[in-house]
């Protein structure tokens, strides 16, 4: 990119994942002059950055991928569980095939961007100083775009080497014979700690909260298989966009309560087989808003859980007889021999509730109960998600307020995409809007069909400034908040609350349904595109 005028595009996407590829091919389809950067040197997203050892996806074959026939067709995945190399191979595919490659600029980090309300145009500012300018500039960050490593005192005094899953170096980094500690143990702290027990001289895993994993039942696929397959694979799309997490089937009708305790565990043992995310999204239609509901899905994931751990003396750390947290209001990772290796003389597991971390020293991580030696510490300590991608760039809208003084209180944004202040910029997969709790893809197509319609529309009309009102905005934000308090969520203390980061307003981050959200913004379309003053 050369930074001068002849850079302008209608419309600059930022975010070469699912939302931002997607949304590509959809505009160029419909005749918008569409580019994309991305600060990534390939596409895929949280593929790329999160190229950690383990790191999978955790919706099966073929849930997680485009349901373009001219994308699937001819595809073939090898496992049932993709691994982040083959879903990078997979965004190849999807860029060769739709001919998106002359409209992306990869290794190119959108660093700001401010609103010229005279010329109505968005001047972008990279990180190497260029600009481009756009009419409409659409953010398609996911919701892990920035990564949270907690202050711990004195990391800048060790000895040994530390990384992020979020940022782990992309040339790899081999954990044979060291002796690695992991913080954390959400799903990319379990894939991680499954891995380095492999080959690790000695790892310790640093739990403060129980992860509640779930079995994930990793298959080989063949190509014969997935071929019969196909024929249903249309159904399986239609049906992803009619379920509240975008997969292929939502919860059961019944209450967990309505029914006897042999049909419960009938149930529960049934999708616990089926192994994967089903337990949590194919249970009952009330296991994440009655908590005695959910109690007889924790009981039932705590027992088949402890049997698992040989060692009774882990138990309570890592099934405790009481839930940390109601099932499924954290997300419940996919899992293939965690609690097993636990077993492993190479392991040990450290509860950070008995013995917190007091800061790091050059041998390694000091905890109340002593000095842990390491050479390589993992923290696999998540992120700031949903907005926390948005925010660290310095976006100025209209008055020159940036989006971070915006929701300086908390996120607020119309359809989870249109903030007031802000024209002519709407954002994919982010805060509000049912990313998070939606299959990656579903969402992406969900929403990318949506707003090239609107484009298209605003086009078609001469218009050529859309901005969410101020009351469509202040509503659908109070309408998150109100459907979370119907359930459980608020109950844990999570990323989908927002509170795993320091500081961070507390409130439900994501919509939490995928079909809900479909239905509104369709209405939404079908009455005028209300909430937006469109000149
Ligand atoms: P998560 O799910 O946010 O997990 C982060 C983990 O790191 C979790 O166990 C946290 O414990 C732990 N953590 C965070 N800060 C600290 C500090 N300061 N000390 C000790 N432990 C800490 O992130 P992931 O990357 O694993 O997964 C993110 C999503 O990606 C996942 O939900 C899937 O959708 C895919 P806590 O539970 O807060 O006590």
């Amino acid at each position: 990119m050369n930074g001068t005028p002849s850079d302008d595009c209608e419309a600059l996407i930022v975010g070469a994942g699912f939302s931002g590829i997607y949304l590509l091919h959809r505009l160029r389809e419909a005749g918008i002059d569409a580019r994309l950067i991305d600060a990534a040197e390939a596409p895929g997203g949280i593929w790329y950055w999160n190229c950690y050892p383990g790191a999978r996806v955790d919706s099966q074959v073929p849930l997680y991928e485009l349901s373009l026939p001219e994308l699937w067709r001819d595809w073939t995945w090898r496992e049932r569980y993709p691994g982040w190399r083959e879903l990078r191979a997979y965004f190849r595919h999807v860029c060769d095939r739709l001919s998106l490659w002359p409209h992306m600029t990869m290794g190119t980090r959108m660093t700001g961007a401010a609103w010229e309300e005279g010329g109505r145009k968005w001047r972008v500012t990279t990180g190497s100083g260029e600009t481009i300018t756009a009419r409409y500039l659409l953010p398609c960050l996911g919701f892990a775009a920035k990564a949270h490593v907690p202050k711990l005192a004195g990391l800048e005094t060790f000895a040994g080497e530390w990384h992020h899953t979020g940022h782990w170096p992309q040339e790899g980094l081999s954990m044979a014979g060291r002796k690695v500690a992991i913080i954390g143990t959400g799903a990319s702290g379990v894939q991680v700690a499954q891995e380095a027990a492999a080959e690790a001289a000695h790892l310790t895993v640093l739990q403060r909260t129980p992860i509640l994993a779930l079995p994930m039942r990793q298959k080989v696929l063949t190509a014969e298989q997935q071929e019969r397959e196909k024929a249903d694979y249309e159904a399986i799309f239609d049906a992803r966009r009619l379920t509240s997490g975008g997969f292929d089937v939502g919860s059961v009708e019944a209450s967990a309560l309505a029914v006897d305790e042999e049909t419960r565990r009938n149930l529960f043992e049934r999708q616990w087989q089926a192994g994967g995310l089903r337990f949590w999204y194919a249970n009952f239609a009330d296991l994440l808003t009655d908590e005695r509901a959910n109690r007889h899905a924790y009981d039932f994931w705590r027992d088949k859980t402890r049997a698992r751990i040989a060692d009774p003396a882990l138990h309570e750390s890592l099934a405790p007889s009481e839930p940390p947290h109601p099932f499924g209001t954290k997300r419940p990772s996919l899992e293939q021999n965690y609690y097993e290796i636990f077993s492993q003389r190479n392991v040990s597991l450290v509860d950070l509730k008995q013995a917190p971390i007091e800061g790091i020293v050059p041998e390694g991580i000091l905890t109340a109960q002593g000095l842990i030696e390491c050479d390589l510490i993992v923290f696999a300590t998540g992120f700031d998600a949903g907005s926390g991608g948005l925010t660290q760039m310095e976006i100025r809208g209209r008055d020159d307020r940036s989006l971070a003084d915006a929701w300086g209180d908390g996120v607020a944004a119309y359809l989870g995409s249109a903030v007031h202040g802000f024209p002519n910029l709407a954002y994919l997969y982010g805060p509000l809007s049912p990313s998070g709790f939606s299959n990656g893809p579903t969402a992406a197509e969900i929403q990318g069909d949506w707003l090239r319609d609107f484009l298209v529309k605003l086009c078609d009309n001469g218009l050529t400034r859309f901005e969410a009102e101020a009351e469509a905005e202040r509503e659908w934000t109070a309408s998150v908040a109100a459907i979370g308090a119907m359930t459980l969520f608020p109950r844990a203390k999570s990323w989908y609350m927002g509170d795993n980061i320091p500081g961070k307003p507390r409130q439900l981050i994501n919509y939490p349904s995928v079909v809900g959200y479909s239905n509104i913004i369709s209405d939404v379309a079908a009455n005028g595109y209300r909430g937006f003053t469109l000149a």
